[in-house]
């Protein structure tokens, strides 16, 4: 380690990732994609700090390019932002975005140089074993051999003979300086991380507490199916500005229970989720945005002035023609969420069905049709839509014509279902 008397600040592009530097300290940098940064990730990273002696483990999330067309990319700002959550659990982590602002690829050797001239002395550099065992082909591989401390994370279960003399290899040529950290495999891996998000299913155990609040407060990894990931992000943005905290908060109480629902009623979660979170988002309009929207969509002239009965038509206008949402059940899961509608679908009754029963919503009987709606979707249904319709009477409200129908709908549906099960 440097004795070079150290006592200077660095700051990043980000003045958050300000990191103070004195006396001669142990750092190491931990690249990767961190996308997202998952449970094997911090226990690895914990691993490397006390075994190591690190006074600060610098996590460096990669450069992606936006152009890759494989798979989905996701925002620097939030791979960072993830990243942050773990940080206050351990007090040497710290974040870097060096990488991630410097908009094009970097090679790691030249991450290195920059952080050794800026660290001074000694720098590690946190990596797994079967890279490790591959550095010598790196470009300049040789420098980064010979000039950093190389922490290895090894699994204890696997056979490294052949690796283990390739680090030999290196110590000898190199002088390389190879610590090696033998960690228990945790099971977590970002690709299924991201497909079981994709898929609607929970991933708790996989990544810490806050990075799941992080991913779901942020809709990370929803179906790409659905939407590109630069239309997502533009879509977070535009619910975010356009809608009222408390709204907000159902949007989400409504994905998570359409996400339940789809999943007891064996409904697609992932397009259950999507159509949950989106489908308020033209709720909050005032009537004179509301109107501008159903005149630029050709929308009925009848939906002028009525917010409640417009929004959903609307939402469903503005996910299919401004942010390229093409799939027909999802659009329609959102147009009818309001009235529903005869020979509606699962996933609409999904939807229609959790909007009413989200967690977030305070009326007295809320227990009981959320314990309908897990038993019984149809029920649940058909007396929601008996409540609205007697609710508007009352209030004097003229009933849509789809929701009239949709009464009839469920009730011949419940019908056929008896039916068919008292012939068994
Ligand atoms: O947007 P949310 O508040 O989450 O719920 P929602 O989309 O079901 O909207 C509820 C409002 O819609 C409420 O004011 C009643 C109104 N509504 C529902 N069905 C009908 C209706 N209004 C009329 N005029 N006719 C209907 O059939
Ligand atoms: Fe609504
Ligand atoms: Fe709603």
């Amino acid at each position: 380690m440097s004795k070079s008397p150290m006592n200077r600040s660095v700051h990043e592009a980000d003045s958050k990732a300000k990191i103070s530097i004195t006396g001669s300290r142990r750092y190491a940098i931990y690249g990767g994609s961190f996308d997202p940064i998952h449970v094997g990730h911090v226990a690895l990273a914990e691993h490397a700090v006390r075994e190591c002696g690190l006074d600060k483990l610098i996590f460096m999330p990669a450069y992606t390019s936006p152009f890759k067309q494989d798979r989905h990319v996701t925002d620097g700002r939030d791979r960072c932002g993830m990243i942050e959550t773990v940080l206050a659990q351990n007090k040497a982590f710290c974040l870097s975005r060096y990488e991630v602002t410097k908009a094009g690829p970097s090679y790691t050797i030249e991450t290195l140089r920059y952080w050794k001239k800026l660290l001074g002395g000694d720098l590690g550099f946190v990596l797994g074993f079967d890279s490790v065992i591959q550095l010598d082909k790196w470009y300049m591989g040789e420098e980064i051999l010979r000039d950093y401390h190389l922490i290895a994370a090894r699994r204890p279960d696997t056979d490294d003979t052949e690796g283990m003399k390739i680090i030999e290899g290196f110590r000898q040529k190199y002088g390389s300086r190879i610590t090696i950290l033998d960690m228990a495999p945790v099971d977590a891996s970002s690709t299924e991380i991201r497909e079981k998000i994709s898929a609607g299913e929970s991933v708790s155990g996989l990544v810490t507490p806050g990075v799941e609040k992080y991913i779901r407060e942020h809709g990370l990894y929803m179906n790409s199916e659905l939407i590109s990931e630069s239309d997502r992000q533009r879509l977070e943005e535009f619910m975010k500005s356009n809608l009222k905290e408390s709204r907000y908060r159902h949007s989400l109480g409504v994905e998570e229970m359409a996400v339940k629902l789809a999943k007891l009623h064996g409904g697609n979660a992932a397009k259950a989720a999507f159509a949950g979170r989106y489908h308020d988002i033209a709720k909050c309009f005032d009537i004179e945005t509301m109107d501008a929207y159903i005149a630029k969509y050709d929308l009925p002239r009848e939906l002028l002035g009525n917010n409640a009965l417009a929004h959903s038509k609307v939402a469903a206008a503005i996910l299919g023609h401004e942010f390229g949402v093409s799939d027909r059940e999802v659009l329609d899961a959102v147009r009818y969420h309001t009235t529903a509608r005869k020979d509606m679908s699962l996933l609409e009754e999904i939807v229609y069905t959790a909007d009413v029963v989200e967690d977030n919503r305070t009326y007295d009987d809320l227990a009981y049709y959320q314990d309908l709606a897990y038993r019984d979707l149809d029920q649940a249904c058909l007396e929601i839509l008996e409540y609205t319709i007697a609710d508007l009477a009352g209030k004097g409200r003229p009933l849509d014509r789809d929701t009239a129908e949709a009464k009839e709908y469920i009730e011949a549906k419940l019908k056929q279902r008896a039916n068919k099960s008292s012939k068994n």
